[in-house]
């Protein structure tokens, strides 16, 4: 099968991660699980992090620390490693930039520009954005009243002798590849957007700064030009390629995915592309640019000082598990256009209803009643021939109800899980493929809900207490437990990459830790060579997320000053 390479931006470290970073991470960590569980191997998937480490505001913020550039450096890309670890981020790399490995491969693709022509000397004029690091457009100057668009600080205009990138020559380039879809910039209003943008022109674009006295002895210099640093940016978009560029994995390239918020976008869906195919490498496949959080419906920033802080979303972790909040932030983070609110009742509120209520509340009360009725021994194998398919086991479980007065609206329904837990996984598929990533993970909440939907329906306990009478209810029973465990156990492979832990822990009770190797559309067919086995023995164990208060107060961070 083929590979699969994704990338985070690589974040600025001079400060702490935040929320935002965290989200990002863990958007690219769930994908990488994800298609390592469809292939099956985790060899063929690469999943990239790290730390961009030269900008001018690390340098400013060390000397604000009274230490040198890299030992500032050296400490917040600690902390970067330590929150994702925090996170259980199964990353395969973090690349910093400040490394040799990335020094001096950055260094040989800017000399090949050089050599091929497409970054050239000359002067430039225009307006330079102090607060972002980067030349906006005369006409985005205008129009933000020369102040930065992303800051609202004043723009500066700079005059400078300076290598630049030809990114006008890959203008109809450009536009023909993102407008066909060729190189797919999602979602889609943002790919609206960096078209509009390139039809207003595209400029060379300075790639490099002449070093001044004073300056830091930090960042990469240009090849053959010693005087000239290496503008941050140009050297940092790099990193995607000096990461994987070895023999064993260079396999990997083009990326499947670059994934970033939609501050970022312009650089890696137009200059990136550019610079690559100045290189003769092929564009990535795909670059996803989500929207942002936002706390308590106000925009996260420095002078509100209100981020969302790595100490406060340990403290949720500490408290409601980790799981728990990988959870939450995949499924009502920013994916799409809009932005996202990080909001303590609506936590609460989608941990009991889709935790709590969901998946917890469902593998306990199958595994209760197999323990109950069955001391935890799986008593037979349904494997859609019998049962649901026929009605045989629905029609005697409805009988049941009707024998106690509780006879249900609709006494013909069907629930066919070979083809529910079927439909979901090609649909997970699907939404995998196409970086959707929170659709793709709700495909394991649907089959819990179909679940919760045919528990109730077939009222097994009913059924149970009338076994002394009847004893060929028991038969049915064994199937309605049997189907309900098995499409958990289908769902809770479709969680896994959101949830890896709990549903390590639901396997290690249940006996079905999914097999290496095995691609997830053999592990999951129901009923099929990995399913759940006549005899098999499940342990309830724990509950796997114990029902929050919803009026609770939001949880401390521990701070360590
Ligand atoms: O831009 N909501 O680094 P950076 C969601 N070094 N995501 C957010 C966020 C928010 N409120 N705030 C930040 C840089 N992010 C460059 C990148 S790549 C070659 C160089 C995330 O530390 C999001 O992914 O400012 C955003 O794009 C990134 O952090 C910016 O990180």
């Amino acid at each position: 099968m083929s590979t699969y390479y994704t990338t985070t931006p690589i974040y600025y470290v001079n400060d702490k991660p935040h929320i935002g970073h965290c989200y990002t991470t863990l958007l690219a960590d769930v994908a990488s699980r994800f298609q390592r569980l469809v292939r099956g191997d985790r060899h063929d998937v690469f999943c990239l992090t790290g730390t961009d480490e030269h900008a001018e505001k690390v340098v400013q913020s060390a000397r604000a620390h009274n230490v040198s550039p890299q030992q500032w450096a050296d400490t917040n890309a600690a902390e970067y490693k330590k929150a994702f670890k925090a996170m259980n981020f199964d990353c395969d790399d973090f690349v910093r930039t400040s490394e040799d490995r990335h020094k001096s491969k950055a260094s040989a693709y800017i000399q090949k520009l050089v050599d091929s022509g497409d970054i050239e000397l000359g002067d430039y004029e225009g307006w330079y954005d102090p607060s972002q690091e980067e030349y906006v457009t005369d006409h985005t100057a205008k129009e933000s009243d020369y102040t930065s668009p992303v800051t609202g600080k004043p723009l500066e205009k700079r005059t400078e002798q300076n290598y630049f990138f030809r990114l006008d020559k890959h203008e109809d380039w450009l536009k023909e590849q993102i407008e066909s879809d060729a190189i797919p910039v999602r979602p889609s209003a943002r790919k609206n957007e960096v078209l509009g943008r390139i039809r207003q022109g595209l400029q060379k674009v300075p790639v490099s700064r002449r070093i001044k006295e004073g300056d830091a002895d930090w960042g990469i210099r240009m090849p053959n030009d010693p005087d000239h640093r290496i503008y941050v940016w140009i050297e940092a978009l790099c990193n995607y390629l000096t990461a994987i560029d070895t023999p064993d994995r260079q396999r990997f390239w083009p990326a499947d995915v670059h994934v970033m918020a939609k501050d970022i976008l312009w650089f890696h869906a137009v200059i990136w592309p550019a610079m690559l195919r100045a290189l003769g490498k092929e564009p990535p496949r795909m670059v996803y640019a989500h929207a942002y959080w936002v706390r308590e419906g106000r925009k996260m920033s420095k002078s509100l000082g209100n981020f969302i802080e790595i100490e406060t979303i340990q403290a949720y972790c500490d408290r409601y598990s980790r799981d728990a909040v990988r959870w939450y932030l995949l499924t009502q983070g920013p994916l799409g256009a809009n932005d996202a609110d990080f909001a303590h009742s609506h936590f609460l509120e989608v941990y009991n209803n889709e935790l709590a209520n969901g998946i917890g509340n469902s593998t306990s009360r199958v595994g209760n009643m197999i323990a109950k009725y069955y001391d935890g021994v799986l008593p037979r194998t349904c494997n859609g021939e019998f049962g649901f398919d026929d009605g045989v086991a629905l029609q005697t479980a409805v009988a049941a109800r009707v024998a106690v007065g509780k006879a249900p609206d609709d006494p013909n329904r069907t629930f066919h899980f070979p083809q529910i837990t079927g439909q979901a996984v090609t649909r997970a598929i699907e939404a995998g493929n196409d970086f959707q990533i929170d659709e793709m993970v709700r495909q394991g909440l649907a089959i819990v809900r179909a679940v919760d939907e045919f528990i109730t329906y077939s009222a097994p306990f009913t059924l149970a207490k009338q076994l002394d009478d009847h004893p060929e209810g028991d038969h049915a029973l064994g199937s309605i437990l049997y189907s309900s465990a098995e499409a958990l156990r289908i769902a809770s492979l479709l969680l896994a990459p959101a949830m890896p832990e709990k549903m390590a822990e639901l396997w290690a009770n249940w006996n079905c830790a999914p097999s290496e190797g095995v691609p997830l559309e053999e592990l999951a067919r129901f009923g099929g060579e990995y399913a759940l086995k006549e005899g098999q023995a499940v342990q309830k164990g724990d509950v796997l997320f114990m029902r929050a208060d919803p009026k609770e107060d939001p949880p401390s961070p521990i701070t360590t000053g």
